[in-house]
Formats: structure tokens, sequence, C-alpha cells
């Protein structure tokens, strides 16, 4: 079978033909993890960049995103199973007072594209559930997303409460949102910024393997 048909299916949003095609191939003896390297991560990335040069926009994502979806839904459990490591464990949320949801979604779905395990702790989320995250939940990357000038402040709060709760040493945080920037990002600490959902899983990578690197 021809990952290309797969990547092709996802950046032209085909849900039932991303489905159809997984379930094929894993009836054949396809590698799960083949699926994900060689048919949706090509196939997200080529939608990231659509969407970065404005060929792509929000609802073409969404779509796409979608018949990631659908595939990722049949191949997680056999990759779970077989014991493959993510590249990564991600706890996403949006901050606590905040109910925008819509663009950290679309980073956890980006990031689970690229392989990553994504715990989405939804919208809404206190800063408690984040720490909750990192020491019982063995997240390697905490994403933090508001949309409100007035929530922002608590991406700070909820950067604190890791500091208190002594686990900030061993987690990533990355930020983003509409009012935030590289600024703010530094001003409160974190260690790093996307803009949008595509840039956010190059700085996940880079994050990681500082990481790695020690
Ligand atoms: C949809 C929407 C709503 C919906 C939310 C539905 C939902 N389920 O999310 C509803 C109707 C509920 C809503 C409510 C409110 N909203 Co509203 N809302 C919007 C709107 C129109 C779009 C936001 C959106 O989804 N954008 C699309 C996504 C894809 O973009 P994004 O969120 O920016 O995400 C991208 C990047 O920022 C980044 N990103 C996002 N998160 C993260 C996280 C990380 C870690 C990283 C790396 C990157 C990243 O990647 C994403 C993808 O590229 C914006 C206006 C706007 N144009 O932004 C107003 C807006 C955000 N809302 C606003 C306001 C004021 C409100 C309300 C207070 C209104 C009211 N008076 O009740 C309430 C607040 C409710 C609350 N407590 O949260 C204001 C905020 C003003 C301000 N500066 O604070 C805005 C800007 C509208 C305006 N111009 O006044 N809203």
């Amino acid at each position: 079978m021809d990952f290309n048909d797969l990547a092709q299916m996802v950046i032209s949003g085909d849900n039932k033909g991303a489905e159809s095609w997984t379930q094929e191939a894993l009836d054949s003896g396809v590698e799960p993890a083949a699926i994900i390297d060689s048919g949706l991560i090509p196939g997200m990335e080529e939608v990231g960049r659509r969407f970065k040069s404005a060929e792509y926009h929000m609802p073409e994502v969404l779509i796409s995103a979608r018949a990631m979806k659908a595939s990722l839904a049949l191949v997680r459990p056999l990759v779970t199973d077989s014991g493959i490591e993510p590249k990564g464990r991600v706890a996403i949320g949006t901050v606590r007072g905040d109910l925008h949801d819509i663009g950290k979604n679309l980073v956890g779905m980006m990031l689970e594209g690229a392989g990553y395990e994504v715990n989405d702790l939804g919208a809404n989320v206190a800063p408690e559930a984040f720490v909750d995250a990192v020491e019982n939940g063995g997240a390697d990357l905490i994403c933090l997303s508001a949309l409100l000038t007035t929530t922002m402040p608590m991406m700070n709060s909820t950067i604190e409460a890791l500091t208190q709760a002594e686990v900030r040493g061993r987690v990533g945080v990355m930020i983003g949102g509409a009012p935030v920037n590289q600024a703010y990002a530094d001003q409160v600490g974190a260690d790093g910024y996307a803009p949008d959902s595509a840039t956010a899983v190059e700085v996940a990578d880079a994050l990681m393997k500082k990481r790695a690197a020690g």
C-alpha cells in the first residue's frame, strides 16, 4: 500500500478514505507505527506548511485533522499495545477562567499527528490539574492556551504552581493563544511560545531535544 495515498487523504480531508485505507493496511499486516510515520505525519506536516503559507485556512486544517484522527483512532490502540514510545507526553489545556478551546484543540491534534501522546485537560483548567499531569501523568511538556487578556496572567500562576510543587524542573512549558507572544513567554518564564499549531510542533520538538540533551 502506498503511504502517499494516506498522506493525500489527510491533506484533502478525506476522513472516510483515511479510515478505510488504514483498516485495509492494518488487515494486510502493515506496521501501525509506519502508518503514523509515513502517512499521517507527512500528511499533517504538509497541512501545517499550507496553513503557514496561508494556502489553507482554519476550515481546511480542521477537516484534515478530522481525517488524521479517523486513521489514528484505529492505529493508536495498536501502537499503545506494542509498547512503541511516543515522541513525548504532552498535557495541554486552556488556563483557568478561559473557555476558548478551538486553537488549543488544533495544537493538540497537530502534536498528536506528529507522534506525541496528548493528554487534553480541556478548557478552564486549574493550575493544580497541570501540576497533577506532571506529578502523576508523567507529562514532559505542558501546553497552556489563553485567548483573553484577562486570563493571560493565569499562565504565570500555573507556572508558579509548578514551581511551588517542585516539578517545574522536570517539565517544559509552552504557551500560546492570540494575545500571547514571545515577550510574554519570556516574562512568565515559559520555555517556548508558538503563534500557530504548525510552529507548535517545531517548538515542542526543539524543547524535547533540549530536554534529551540534559
Ligand atoms: C470563538 C470565540 C469565542 C467562543 C469560544 C468557543 C470555543 N469553544 O472555543 C465563545 C463564544 C464561547 C467566546 C466567549 C468569549 N469571548 Co471569545 N472569541 C472567539 C473568537 C471569535 C475566535 C477564537 C478562535 O477560536 N480562533 C481560532 C483559533 C484557531 O485561533 P487561536 O485560538 O488563536 O489559536 C491559534 C493560536 O493562537 C495558537 N494557539 C492557541 N493556543 C495555543 C496553545 C499553545 C501551547 C500554543 C503553542 C499555541 C496556541 O495556535 C492556534 C492554531 O493556530 C475570538 C476572536 C478572534 N478572532 O480571535 C474571540 C475573542 C477571543 N473573545 C473575546 C471575548 C471578550 C470573549 C468573552 C469574554 C465574551 C463575553 N463578553 O462573554 C467570552 C469569554 C468566555 C470565557 N470565559 O472564556 C475577545 C477577547 C478580547 C481580549 N483581548 O481579551 C476576542 C478576541 C473577540 C474580540 N475581538 O473582542 N469566544
